[in-house]
C-alpha cells in the first residue's frame, strides 16, 4: 500500500478513536445532567465512530498494510450547557470532513486510486454527520436550553439507535 496514504489513514484511525472518546464523555456529561435521551445519542455517535474507525483499519489491512495503533489525545469533560456541547459537536464534525477532504487530496496526488474510491463513502457521510450536528444545535436553540423543551428534545434523542450500515462487513 502507499506508504504516504498508510500514514494518513493510521492518523484519520486515531482522529475516529478520538471523535469516539469525545462523545463518550459528552455522553458521561450528559448523564451527570440526567438528559438520558442525549446522553443515549451520544453514545450511539460514538460507536458509529469505533465503526468509522474500524473501516480504517480493514481497508488498511485489505491493502497489505500495517496498522499502527496511536495514543488517543484528551478530551473535555465539561461544557457550559447542552447547547455547548452539541456546538462542540457541530464544530468537531467540521474539522473531521476536512480531514477527510485532505486524505481524498493526498490520494489523489499519490495516484492512489482504491483509496480515492474509499474514502468516497466517508465524504457522503460527513455531509450527514455535519447536517445531523447542525439540526440538533438547531433545535436545541428552539426551545431555549432549558425546561420542558429540552425534555422534550431529550425524549426525542433517546429514539436514535445505532444500525451497522449495509457495507458494513
Ligand atoms: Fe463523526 O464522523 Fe467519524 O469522525
Amino acid at each position: 500500500m502507499n506508504k504516504k496514504v498508510e500514514e494518513g489513514f493510521n492518523n484519520q484511525i486515531n482522529a475516529e478513536l478520538h471523535s469516539a472518546y469525545l462523545y463518550y464523555s459528552m455522553s458521561a456529561y450528559f448523564e451527570d445532567l440526567n438528559l438520558s435521551g442525549f446522553a443515549s445519542w451520544m453514545r450511539v455517535q460514538a460507536q458509529e465512530e469505533l465503526f468509522h474507525a474500524s473501516k480504517f483499519y480493514d481497508f488498511i489491512c485489505d491493502r497489505g498494510g500495517r496498522v499502527l495503533m496511536q495514543p488517543i489525545d484528551a478530551v473535555d469533560t465539561e461544557w457550559e450547557s447542552p447547547l455547548a456541547a452539541f456546538e462542540a459537536a457541530y464544530g468537531h464534525e467540521k474539522y473531521i470532513s476536512d480531514r477527510i477532504n485532505k486524505l481524498v487530496k493526498l490520494a489523489r496526488e499519490e495516484g492512489d486510486v482504491m483509496a480515492e474510491n474509499f474514502l468516497q463513502w466517508f465524504v457522503q457521510e460527513q455531509v450527514e454527520e455535519e447536517a445531523t450536528a447542525d439540526e440538533k444545535v438547531q433545535e436545541i436553540k428552539m426551545v431555549g436550553n432549558q425546561g420542558q423543551g429540552l425534555f422534550m428534545v431529550d425524549r426525542e434523542l433517546g429514539q436514535r439507535t445505532f444500525t451497522m450500515p449495509a457495507d458494513g462487513e
